[in-house]
């Protein structure tokens, strides 16, 4: 070994160095639902879908009349904060309008 160079950690004595192996876990999944109810107008659930979920207008036609037959329905799949982050925005967005209209988030 050379005058500059320290010693192998491997092979130094005393504290033990170990090399951390690399843990990371996969971000946990959420599903963001929408909720049927009898007031919300169609239009306004697709423009919803288009906005916040980027849907275009055919598959947002579909999903919204998936909820509107089944009771409710997936917008998407993200990480805990981008869910909330839609749930609030959809919700906020829904008041403000005066519907009823309901997205809530639930583990995938
Ligand atoms: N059921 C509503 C109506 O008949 C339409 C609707 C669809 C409302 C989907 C909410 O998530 C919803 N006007």
């Amino acid at each position: 070994m050379s005058q500059h160079e320290r010693p192998d950690p491997e092979h130094e004595r005393g504290l033990a160095v170990e090399a951390a192996k690399p843990e990371l876990e996969r971000p946990s999944l959420y599903r963001v639902v929408i909720l049927n109810d009898d007031y919300t107008p169609m239009d306004f659930v697709v423009e919803v879908l288009q906005v916040f979920f980027g849907m275009n207008r055919e598959k947002a036609t579909q999903v919204m009349l998936h909820v509107h037959t089944r009771g409710r329905g997936v917008c998407g799949v993200y990480t805990r904060e981008v869910a909330e982050t839609k749930v609030s925005q959809v919700n906020d967005f829904s008041r403000t309008h005066q519907h009823p209209l309901m997205c809530t988030m639930e583990k995938a």
